[in-house]
C-alpha cells in the first residue's frame, strides 16, 4: 500500500463523504469506495454494462460544447416559445398566426453550420418541433409544419442537418414528447384541457401513434447521434411509452445518446439555466444555457451576456466534468443576433488556443486545493488551472502531494517559475505550490496553467496536524 494510501486512511469518514461522487477513482479509491454506486438507468437495466455505456458515451463525453438552436414561428412577434400561449399572455390563434411571417428569406445553413464549427462545438441540437407542435421537417402527420403553414414553404431542417453531416459534427434533434396543439393531446393551455388519458385510452393512443411516426420519419430521414427530449413532466414514462420510444430510437441506431428528459429513460442529466454550483452526481451532465434570457429570438430580450460571462460557465462546467449546450435564437429570416454571433466566436478563438485543455479533460480537484475552476488531462498526471482574472501575486495550489515537473501557459507554450513554501520534513502534509505569472502571458479572458506530475495527481484531504517528530 503507498504512503499516500496510508494517508486518506487517516482521515476521519465524514471527511471521505464530503468527497463528490463523480470523483475520479484515481485520486483516492478508498473515498471513492465509500459512495454509493451509481444508479443504473433504465436502459441499463435492460442490459447495457458500465463499459459499453462509457464507450456509447464517449463522443458526448469529449464533445465538451454543444450548441442548441430554437427556431420556430414563435421567433417572428419574439414571444416565448409555446410558453407565450400555454401561460396565457397571448390566444392561441394570434400565437399561431405568427406562421404568416416566418419566411426563412436570408437561410443559411451552410453559415450557421460554419459558425457552429467555427466555435469549437462538437455538436448541435434543433427544435425540429416545440411545445407548439409545429415541425420544422416536411411531417406526414398533419398541417402543423413550417413547409405546410409559412411562405418560408419549405423543409427546412433537411438543409441544415446535410450541413451538420458534412462538416463533421454529430447531430442532436430536440423533439418535445407533448404536443399542445394536437386536438388529441390532453393538455391545451394552463388551465385548458381537452380530456383525460384515463377517461379516454383509445384517443391518447392516436396521439401516441403522432409521437411514434414523427420520430420515425427523424430516424430515417436525419440519423441522429442524439435525442434531446423535452415535456416528459406532463406524462408517466409509461403514457409515453418510454421504454419502446428508446427501442425504436435504438433500432435505427444502436448507439443513440438520449437525454434525461423521457421520466427517467436517457443517458445523462440536463440541468437547465441553473449553473450547478456542487459536482452533479451523474456522470454525464450538460447544462443547456441561453445567451440572453430567452430559447428563441425576442427582441426585446437585450439582456445578453458577454462572451467573457459565457467561457466562464464553459470552464466552470469543464472543471465539474460536464458539458454546455448553448442556445442561440435565429430570427425568423434566419438571421443569427449579432451578440450570439459574437459569443460563439470567442468560444472559438478560445477554444481554438487552448483546446489540449479542452476536449481530452475531466472534472477536476476540489475546490479547496485551488481558488478557481480546474480539470485534469486523461492520465491524470496534468493539472489545467483557468484563471478568469488578473492575478495580484503568484498563483497557489494547496494539498498537493505530487512533484511538479514542469508548468507551462497553455496556448502559449511559456515555461513558469513555481517554488513549494512551508513543506516541512517532519510533516507528510504538502506546502503550498506557488506559481509566478506575468502579465505578458495572460490571456485577454480566461488563462490556462498546465501543471505537469510525476504521477496521477494525489491529493491530501486532512486537516493538518501538529508536529507528529522531528
Ligand atoms: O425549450 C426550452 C424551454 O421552452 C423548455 N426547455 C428549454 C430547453 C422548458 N420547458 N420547461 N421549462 C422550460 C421550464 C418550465 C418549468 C415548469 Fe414545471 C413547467 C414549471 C411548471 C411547469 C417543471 C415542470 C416544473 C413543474 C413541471
Amino acid at each position: 500500500m503507498s504512503r499516500f494510501h496510508l494517508r486518506i486512511a487517516s482521515v476521519p469518514l465524514a471527511l471521505l463523504l464530503l468527497v463528490p461522487a463523480g470523483f475520479p477513482v484515481r485520486f483516492c479509491p478508498e473515498a471513492y469506495a465509500q459512495d454509493a454506486p451509481p444508479a443504473l438507468s433504465p436502459v441499463n437495466k435492460r442490459g447495457e454494462t458500465k463499459a459499453q455505456k462509457e464507450k456509447r458515451m464517449d463522443w458526448f463525453d469529449h464533445a465538451k460544447l454543444g450548441i442548441f438552436i430554437h427556431w420556430g414561428i414563435y421567433a417572428v412577434d419574439g414571444v416565448s416559445e409555446s410558453w407565450s400561449f400555454h401561460n396565457k399572455y397571448l390566444p392561441y390563434e394570434q400565437y399561431m398566426k405568427q406562421a404568416a411571417g416566418f419566411t426563412a428569406a436570408s437561410y443559411d445553413p451552410k453559415a450557421w453550420v460554419s459558425l457552429i464549427k467555427e466555435s469549437g462545438a462538437q455538436y448541435t441540437v434543433i427544435t425540429t418541433k416545440h411545445h407548439d407542435g409545429v415541425a420544422l421537417w416536411d411531417t406526414r402527420i398533419n398541417d402543423r409544419s413550417i413547409p405546410k403553414m409559412t411562405p418560408a414553404g419549405r423543409d427546412v431542417l433537411s438543409p441544415f442537418v446535410k450541413e451538420v453531416k458534412k462538416a463533421g459534427l454529430h447531430t442532436g434533434l430536440y423533439f418535445s414528447l407533448l404536443d399542445w396543439s394536437n386536438p388529441d393531446y390532453p393538455v391545451f393551455t394552463r388551465t385548458e384541457s381537452r380530456y383525460s388519458i384515463k377517461d379516454d385510452p383509445a384517443r391518447w393512443d392516436k396521439f401516441v401513434q403522432c409521437n411514434f411516426t414523427q420520430l420515425r420519419e427523424l430516424c430515417s430521414a436525419y440519423k441522429p447521434d442524439l435525442m434531446w427530449f423535452d415535456g416528459d413532466w406532463e406524462q408517466t414514462a409509461e403514457d409515453w411509452r418510454a421504454d419502446a420510444v428508446i427501442d425504436l430510437l435504438r433500432s435505427y441506431n444502436k448507439n443513440v445518446i438520449v437525454n434525461s428528459r423521457i421520466q427517467g429513460y436517457g443517458d445523462y442529466s440536463t440541468p437547465e439555466q441553473g449553473v450547478p454550483v456542487v459536482r452533479p452526481s451523474d456522470r454525464y451532465w450538460e447544462l443547456c444555457y441561453t445567451i440572453n434570457d430567452s430559447w428563441g429570438f425576442q427582441h426585446t430580450d437585450t439582456n445578453f451576456k458577454t462572451p467573457f460571462m459565457v467561457l466562464r460557465t464553459f470552464v466552470d462546467c469543464l472543471s465539474n466534468g460536464g458539458n454546455l449546450l448553448l442556445d442561440i435564437g435565429p430570427r425568423e429570416d434566419g438571421t443569427i443576433p449579432e451578440e450570439e454571433v459574437a459569443v460563439l466566436r470567442e468560444m472559438g478563438r478560445w477554444i481554438k488556443k487552448h483546446r489540449e485543455a479542452v476536449y481530452q479533460t475531466r472534472a477536476g480537484i476540489p475546490a479547496e486545493h485551488f481558488q478557481g475552476f480546474s480539470t485534469l488531462n486523461e492520465e491524470g498526471d496534468i493539472l489545467y488551472l483557468y484563471l478568469p482574472y488578473r492575478p495580484n501575486g503568484p498563483i497557489e495550489v494547496k494539498g498537493l502531494m505530487n512533484k511538479v515537473n514542469r508548468v507551462w501557459v497553455v496556448g502559449d507554450g511559456r515555461m513558469l517559475n513555481y517554488k513549494v513554501y512551508n513543506k516541512n520534513y517532519w510533516s507528510d502534509i504538502p506546502g503550498l505550490l506557488e506559481i509566478d505569472l506575468p502579465d505578458i502571458a495572460l490571456d485577454p479572458s480566461i488563462t490556462v496553467i498546465a501543471v505537469l506530475l510525476d504521477s496521477p495527481v494525489k491529493l491530501y484531504r486532512g486537516e493538518g496536524q501538529v508536529i507528529t517528530s522531528n
